[in-house]
């Protein structure tokens, strides 16, 4: 993977047509905050092969090891009001798992999953991890998202603490994909969503995709609120990427992307 083996794939208009390609780097999302800064356009991407100090949502941390996987931010800046933005984040769950299914044969086409909100799994393990990070002008509109994807794309050995949370494209199908092609084949999907999402000002015209990938949809979850955690069965997601949630007892609740986590209660925990 290089500069040129990204940019020489592109299919797209906007999307990765500013692309920042570092050897190493601590974050590419810290790298993508200075960039924004200094007035970076909607679309640009920071890649690298060899992330040392990536972040994961909170205080968790994303690995990546050298020579296998992707970590990439991509930078829009979206004429979005800052109660649109979680959904952008689930945009961008539906434009990877999309943009790895391209590349695989007939067969994996409806087993490349999505954890709500954007957590990509492949027969049980989580293979990509995506944190959105927003910065606001002084007046609290939205200057730019910033959307930090890891891609575990060729990685076969996981620290201890991963191995039963974590797999790889290449540990779960077999299949080597091309780090560069891949990349590419995220960025024509995102700006393919991207332009949907956008247009509609809505999550609404992707649901029905979002949810043909949903590993929560129809299942039982444990939605970890801090105000008490309870148990009840994911519906599916509305127009603003909330996860609808039948409780126990009935009553329908919509839970915010970035609110509160959901858990699984038959499969693997993050
Ligand atoms: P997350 O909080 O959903 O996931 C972090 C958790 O996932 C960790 O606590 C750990 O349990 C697990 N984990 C860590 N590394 C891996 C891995 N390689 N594969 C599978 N599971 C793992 C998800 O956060 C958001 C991750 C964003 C990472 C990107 S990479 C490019 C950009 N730069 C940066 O610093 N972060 C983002």
């Amino acid at each position: 993977m290089n500069r040129n083996s990204i940019a020489g794939q592109l299919t797209t208009k906007w999307a990765a047509r500013h692309l920042d390609y570092r050897l190493q780097t601590i974050s590419t999302q810290e790298d993508a905050k200075a960039l924004v800064l200094a007035g970076a356009p909607h679309g640009s991407l920071v890649v690298t092969d060899d992330q040392t100090g990536g972040r994961g949502r909170g205080s968790r941390t994303w690995s990546c090891p050298p020579g296998s996987n992707i970590a990439m931010s991509l930078i829009l800046r979206p004429a979005l009001a800052l109660p649109q933005v979680p959904a952008l984040t689930l945009v961008a769950g539906l434009a990877v798992s999309q943009g790895i299914a391209d590349l695989l044969p007939a067969e994996w086409q409806d087993q490349i999953l999505i954890k709500w909100p954007n957590d990509v799994v492949i027969r049980k393990r989580k293979i990509c991890g995506i944190l959105t990070e927003t910065q606001l002008r002084p007046d609290g509109s939205v200057d730019a998202c910033i959307v930090g994807i890891g891609i575990n794309v060729r990685q076969t050995m996981f620290p201890e603490e991963l191995r039963e949370i974590a797999g790889s494209i290449l540990s779960q199908t077999g299949i080597r994909v091309g780090r560069s092609a891949l990349i590419a084949s995220f960025a024509g999907r995102m700006e393919e969503y991207y332009g949907v999402f956008a247009a509609a000002r809505s999550f609404a015209p992707l649901i029905d995709r979002y949810e043909k990938r949903l590993i929560n949809r129809d299942a039982p979850i444990r939605v970890l609120d801090p105000a008490g955690e309870w148990e009840g069965t994911a519906q599916g997601v509305d127009e603003s990427g909330a996860l609808i949630v039948t409780a126990q007892d009935g009553t329908l609740h919509r839970i915010g992307a970035g609110e509160v986590s959901v858990r699984g209660l038959y499969q693997y925990t993050d």
